[in-house]
């Protein structure tokens, strides 16, 4: 049972770069649907999220166009947050990781763990260039890959034959910045105890049922086969700075702190409403929304550190975890021209599009999504047009043009009239467990069964030969269920339609989808189309753009 209280959280985008579809599709709209579905059933909703700061690539950018990392991540914090808007991802608060609470908080932690002796220090061998007298962790080294020797390669991993590896092992390598040849330094760094917390994160994976299995099981594999500790320090200015004296110059990786800005970004909120959040945080149900790359951090590195303090904040119930984006049945890439910017898809296409289309394709699972644009214009088409689209049009028009926009007086209800209530009845059941246990795509089929089953009622009723209060009175009701269950889905569509209805979206509530809310001699307003075809034209140009 969820409690009253959620916190829903989505993975944070780095401040480095554009969002693009493939954030999307797992975890901002499926975060974003279930924080507006629960606002609607009254739960106490927090939805969160920050821009991810800190780390190598971050700095290196910012070097590169001559800013300070703080005016760099300022830049894409802003354009990414309008872009969410723009698309409708409607979080209560986004902060940064480079924040002072999340700062403080991750120091914090910190102190905890080691206190708690789950961090120890340790030299390792550190690539260090002499020109620009720096170390060179990550992206800062380019070399061969020790696997499959393809060049120009990070010291992270191979991006050719998909292999992490360790950062001492790159072969023939450069400073980035400069290209010449570092030389090997010893640096303490500090690791975290991941191995020590092996029993406590299998009891609980063991003992959370809200895990997906498929996940579960394999990160349970790993566990088995034995967790190596995790090195959490980088020697560079740009981070949380390790808060021991004889580790001045040293930051923490920021995988170490990213996630604790779910907390602290909650929290923040939530005290600066005059709310206890450190309570509020322990006494809700909490979801962590992820795409499957990041499992790993999430499962182990997050749990794992959460448990190392002894869960004074307490672990997530839900670590909802989706699959990569494809793009016409390729993989999704920027360098290949297999992409699509968020900014750019808004700029041709109605945001309620996209997530009409992501919603029906994306099931809760690991299998990758594939976005066609030639299925996107039949689902579009076909379906919201077609059914959804067509069924309000003509309902709000025919109560236009025959009644005035006024809606009629009923008689007494027959049979066809008592099904289509019903038939709300239980559509409006099945959508609501569908995106209680994550099956939005279901839900939305669920949405398009109930709207196929109004525009049959319609059509037997054959208002247009006369005797239509009926059906006029119980379509319009019919379509504010129908405004009600779409509108997590599609929250921009449902305010026009609420408008044209002339009913405040406020006072509408879950609850009222499937009763007889709409009285007769309600007056609405003049219909407008809400959902317009796309024409072949408009497919052939997005796909010239690929390649
Ligand atoms: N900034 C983005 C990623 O790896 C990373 C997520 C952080 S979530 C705490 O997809
Ligand atoms: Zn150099």
């Amino acid at each position: 049972m969820v409690k009253d209280n959620i916190i829903i959280t989505s993975a944070l985008p780095y401040a480095n770069g554009e969002i693009h579809l493939g954030h999307i599709v797992s975890t901002y709209l499926p975060a974003d649907i279930l924080a507006r579905f629960y606002r609607s059933i009254g739960k106490n909703v927090v939805f969160t999220c920050a821009s991810d700061d800190f780390g190598t690539p971050i700095l290196l950018q910012s070097e590169k166009q001559n800013k300070t990392p703080e005016e760099y991540v300022k830049y894409w914090k802003e354009r990414d947050l309008k872009d969410f808007t723009d698309l409708g991802i409607l979080f209560d608060d986004f902060r940064n990781t480079s924040s002072k609470e999340n700062i403080k908080l991750t120091q914090y932690f910190f102190n905890q763990i080691y206190n708690n002796d789950l961090i120890y220090r340790k030299e390792i061998n550190q690539l260090y260039c002499n020109t620009d007298d720096k170390y060179l962790p990550d992206r800062y080294v380019l070399g061969t890959c020790p696997y499959c020797k393809e060049d120009n390669q990070y010291s992270d991993g191979c991006e050719k034959c998909g292999r992490a590896f360790n950062h001492s092992e790159i072969l023939k390598p450069i400073c980035a910045i400069c290209k010449n040849e570092p030389v090997m330094k010893t640096s303490a760094h500090y690791f975290f105890k991941l191995s020590a917390l092996s029993d406590k994160l299998k009891t609980w994976l063991n003992n959370n049922d809200n895990l997906q299995k498929d996940v579960k099981n394999y990160v349970i594999r790993w566990i088995e086969d034995g967790l190596n500790d995790w090195d959490i320090t980088r020697d560079i200015s740009w981070g949380v700075n390790i808060p021991l004296e004889e580790a001045e110059g040293k930051v923490l990786y920021g995988w170490f702190d990213n996630h604790i800005c779910y907390i602290s970004t909650t929290i923040e909120h939530l005290n600066s409403k005059g709310i206890n959040g450190k309570e509020f945080w322990n006494d809700s149900t909490i979801y962590h929304y992820i795409g499957k790359d990041i499992v790993y951090h999430h499962y182990l590195f997050l749990t794992a550190m959460r448990l190392a303090i002894n869960e004074e904040y307490k672990l997530p119930d839900f670590i909802p975890t989706r699959g990569h984006l494809m793009l016409q049945g390729e993989k999704f890439s920027k360098s290949r021209g297999m992409y699509i910017g968020l900014r750019d898809f808004l700029s041709d296409f109605p945001a309620d599009y996209l997530r009409y289309y992501l919603t029906r394709i994306t099931p809760y699972d690991q299998s990758d999504v594939n976005f066609d644009w030639d299925d996107f214009q039949v689902k579009i088409n076909n379906e919201l047009v077609a059914s959804i689209g067509n069924f309000i049009h003509r309902v709000l028009s025919f109560t236009n043009s025959k009644y005035n926009g006024i809606i009629p007086e009923p008689k007494e209800l027959d049979n066809d009239d008592n099904e289509l209530i019903e038939l709300i009845q239980e559509s409006k059941n099945k959508v609501m467990e569908n995106i209680e246990n994550n099956h939005i795509d279901r839900a939305m089929k669920n949405i398009l069964d109930l709207s196929d089953g109004c525009n049959r009622y319609f059509q037997k009723k054959e208002p247009w030969k006369g005797n239509s209060e009926n059906t006029i009175y119980i379509s319009m009701n019919a379509v504010q269920s129908l405004g009600i269950l779409l509108n997590p889905f599609m929250p921009h569509s449902i305010d026009k339609l609420f408008n044209t209805m002339n009913i405040e979206k406020k006072k509408i509530n879950w609850e009222n989808c499937g009763e007889l809310k709409i009285e007769a001699n309600h007056k609405i307003n003049d219909a407008k189309i809400l959902f317009e075809k796309i024409e072949n034209k408009a497919i052939n140009e997005q796909k010239q753009k690929l390649k």
